[in-house]
Order: C-alpha cells, then sequence, then structure tokens
C-alpha cells in the first residue's frame, strides 16, 4: 500500500459514459422550452447535479425567472425519465476501459473502495454495470446539500469509508469535481485531455492509464 488507503471515484465520466444520454435528454426538453444547445455547452454541465443542470440551461435561453419552483422540479422530472428510459440497456459492456480490472487491484491490495457521484441513479447504474460489489460505500446523492465543485460528496465518501480525507485520493473527469476533490484535502487524479483540469496533481488521458502502479507511485 502507499501512503493512501481509499480511492473515491467519480461515476458518470471515469467508470462509464452516460454523459451521451444525459445530453440527449436535456437536449430535448431544451427544444421543447425553446431553448437549443450543443456538446460544447454541455461539457459545462458535467458531474453539475440535475437542478443546477437546469439553471444552467434555463439560463443560457435567457429564461430562468420564466418558471416556478413547482414547474422547474417538473421539467427536471421529465428529464430524469427520459435518461432513465436511456440507461435501461447499459451492461458491462459500457465499463469503461481498465476500469474493472483496477476495482479488482484495488481490492486485492486492501484499499477501500467508494462512489461520490452527483447522479441520484448512481446505484442503478453500477448495478447495471455489475460493479456494485466492489464498492465498500455509494453516497446517495439525494443527502448531499452542496453540490460539487462543493467537497461535501467526497467528504460524506470517506467518512462512510472511516478513511481520513488526507488517505484518500479522489478520481475525476469534470472541473468541478476536481475542485471539489481538492477542497476536500485529498489527492485528485483527473481524466481527459481538457485543459480544465490542469488543477489535478496528475492527469491521465484515458481510464487505460488508472492502474494500480500509478497509485502505489504517489
Ligand atoms: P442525475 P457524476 C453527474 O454524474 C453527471 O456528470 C451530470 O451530467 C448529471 O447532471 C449529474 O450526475 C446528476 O445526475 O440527474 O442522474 O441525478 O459525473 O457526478 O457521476
Ligand atoms: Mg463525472
Amino acid at each position: 500500500m502507499s501512503r493512501f488507503e481509499a480511492v473515491i471515484f467519480d461515476l458518470d465520466g471515469v467508470i462509464t459514459d452516460t454523459a451521451e444520454y444525459h445530453y440527449l435528454a436535456w437536449k430535448q426538453l431544451g427544444t421543447e422550452l425553446g431553448i437549443s444547445f450543443d456538446r460544447e455547452f454541455n461539457e459545462t454541465l458535467k458531474g453539475v447535479d440535475r437542478m443546477g443542470s437546469l439553471e444552467r440551461i434555463l439560463e443560457l435561453g435567457g429564461r430562468q425567472d420564466d418558471f416556478t419552483v413547482e414547474e422547474k422540479e417538473a421539467f427536471a422530472t421529465k428529464k430524469n425519465e427520459h435518461y432513465v428510459s436511456l440507461i435501461q440497456d447499459v451492461s458491462p459492456a459500457d465499463i469503461l476501459p481498465g476500469i474493472e480490472q483496477f476495482l479488482k487491484d484495488l481490492r486485492v491490495a486492501g484499499y477501500k473502495i467508494a462512489m461520490a457521484s452527483a447522479s441520484k441513479n448512481a446505484f442503478a447504474v453500477t448495478n447495471s454495470l455489475g460493479l456494485n460489489d466492489y464498492f465498500d460505500h455509494i453516497v446517495d446523492a439525494a443527502t448531499v446539500v452542496k453540490s460539487k465543485p462543493d467537497p461535501e460528496v467526497f467528504l460524506k465518501a470517506a467518512e462512510a469509508v472511516g478513511v481520513r480525507p488526507d488517505k484518500c485520493i479522489g478520481i475525476e473527469d469534470a472541473a468541478a469535481g476536481v475542485t471539489a476533490i481538492n477542497d476536500a484535502g485529498m489527492y485528485a487524479i483527473a481524466i481527459g485531455a481538457d485543459e480544465g483540469l490542469s488543477h489535478a496533481n496528475i492527469v491521465l488521458r484515458s481510464t487505460e492509464s488508472l492502474t494500480i502502479d500509478v497509485v502505489r507511485g504517489i
């Protein structure tokens, strides 16, 4: 073991890539509201929770003051129902490259493993991927008050597995998530080619580079 004792994963963009389904579901809702956006704008929604994403889309269309709280909640529910229907076919084939081997190796090496996702669908997705048994704890996003970039979800994950934040490694694909890991006092590994991830301790281009040797070397 290295000086770290736990590894805390983001879900979307690290373990699997459901971002495309979030995009399609938000895009349809946007079309219904007369707000169109592209994949580039969608990048800014990564790691942002459901209501936060809706607010950003409404702001983009200048419609942030056009609806009541109840109407906004109904929009978010509608998007989620569409998203849930799109992820029905998620299977182990959708695990990103190298992730299952990495989880196995972490287990054998004795690391605690937790998940800190902003998604209220995280448990259902990891279940469909067949990965739930690897996790000591999956934070229920419904219990998180302050979403990423606030460190709350990572701190909750660390507490649940009984490991001090400075002995945790956090893994993220979104800029807001890396900020959350940093502010939690953890070691940040970012996945992706995006320039906006340079505040992480190390940046790996893809999940294929995420191996037990990387963890042992830091
Ligand atoms: P839900 P992560 C995040 O997951 C997604 O990146 C983000 O696009 C989504 O809006 C958020 O979960 C909430 O998801 O609507 O399913 O609760 O990257 O934190 O694993
Ligand atoms: Mg993510």
